[in-house]
């Protein structure tokens, strides 16, 4: 089975509420890419990458787009049984850049999977749930509307809450992070994200203020040699995340002793043949790890289910979805929901989801 033709197709995802706030990022509306694979028997595979505006990783909507059209003519033809093997042709048609090659992967999985009747799950090694963890991630905000999220997505059924800080005043931070703490105490597993908006000196503060409140410190600087610079002075576990740009960089930053766990996004590492590398690593130094993404949509998020469900449940630390901050879904019927702060895995072949026809209208290119 071999990749017959490729469709690039641009799509706005407008934000729910907006904007959306982080450290270094404010974003009404999400710039998504989709790729849409053709195989030579006739069956398709679809990929997303959305990178949440261009502040948050080292990735850009607009990048993702350049970079497949860079790729996509020497990928016609290629092998669609051997996702490994894609993955090195990837490399050696353009440095870098995994986030866009992530789009090309997953399709990749979902045509395999449907060719061969498989779950993509399934082809990564099996799921060992059907019904995976999710953890609701809040914009930077105000004391008390955090703290009314906290309430509210506790009683939903969430088991973790991750809170954003950074980009204002410290003391507001840890304000947050206390007063969520005196309200929620250990009824959710708890996470503050500093997105790489903290100074050292910053970082070092909070922790000691909040020394008691059992919470991981998700990528609170902007690189590792800062993070490696407070790590023994912090009384929280390093959760490292924008950071972890490749397998060399993870392995890199676990060799450092600075990554006590990780927060990975699919496309970040360069999709789920690159992510089941990952978690495979994680698992050997038994790190905790997320398995979500910046953005995105159905498609995304299907790959960050299917995958998330094979992650050794010890160590996982959940699914993020961009869901509650989006209207709708690419597939109405099979679309990728949250329920009772979990998600189920669907369980249609390939990534069991396809897309609404005329969803996607705005195409970029064609080979
Ligand atoms: C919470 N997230 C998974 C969603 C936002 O896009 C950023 C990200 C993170 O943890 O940094
Ligand atoms: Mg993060």
């Amino acid at each position: 089975m071999k990749i017959s033709k490729i469709v690039i197709y641009q799509h706005d995802l407008p934000v729910k509420n907006g904007p959306y706030k982080m450290a270094n990022a404010n974003v009404n509306c999400l710039d998504t890419t989709i790729v849409k694979l053709t195989s030579d028997c006739g069956l398709v595979g679809w990929g997303e990458t959305c990178p949440v505006g261009p502040t948050y990783a080292p990735s850009h909507a607009s990048g993702a787009r350049a970079a497949l059209m860079e790729m996509a003519p020497n990928l016609i033809g290629q092998n669609l049984f051997q996702p490994r093997q894609l993955t090195r042709i990837m490399n050696g048609l353009l440095n870098g850049h995994n986030y866009a090659k992530a789009a090309i992967d997953i399709a990749a999985y979902d045509l395999l999977g449907k060719k061969i009747g498989m779950p993509v799950a399934d082809i990564l090694g099996g799921a060992v749930t059907n019904n995976l963890p999710s953890y609701y991630a809040t914009a930077v905000g105000p004391p008390e509307e955090i703290v009314r999220l906290a309430v509210e997505k506790c009683g939903e059924g969430f088991p973790r809450f991750q809170i954003k800080i950074g980009g204002r005043a410290v003391e507001m931070d840890i304000e947050v992070i206390q007063k969520v703490w005196e309200r929620i105490g250990t009824d959710m597993r708890l996470a503050v994200d500093g997105n790489r908006g903290f100074t050292t000196k910053d970082a070092v503060r909070l922790s000691n203020e909040c020394q008691h409140i059992p919470f991981v410190f998700e990528q609170p600087c902007n690189s590792l040699e800062e993070i490696a610079s407070i790590h023994q002075r912090l009384h929280h576990p390093i959760y490292i995340d924008e950071n972890g740009i490749d397998i060399a960089t993870v392995i890199r930053s676990i060799s450092l002793g600075i990554a006590d766990g990780f927060g990975m996004k699919v496309t970040r590492i360069g999709g789920l043949h690159q992510m089941s590398l990952f978690s495979g690593i994680c698992e050997a130094r038994s790190l905790p790890h997320t398995c979500d993404d910046a953005w995105g949509g159905d498609i995304i998020n299907a790959a960050c289910t299917h995958m998330g469900a094979t992650i050794n449940s010890k160590l996982f630390e959940g699914t993020w979805l961009a869901q509650s901050y989006i209207e709708g879904h690419y597939d109405s019927k099979n679309g990728i929901k949250i329920e009772n702060g979990h998600i189920k895995v669907p369980k249609g072949k390939g990534l069991g989801i396809v897309p609404d026809e005329g969803v996607f209208r705005n195409e970029v290119a064609i080979y």
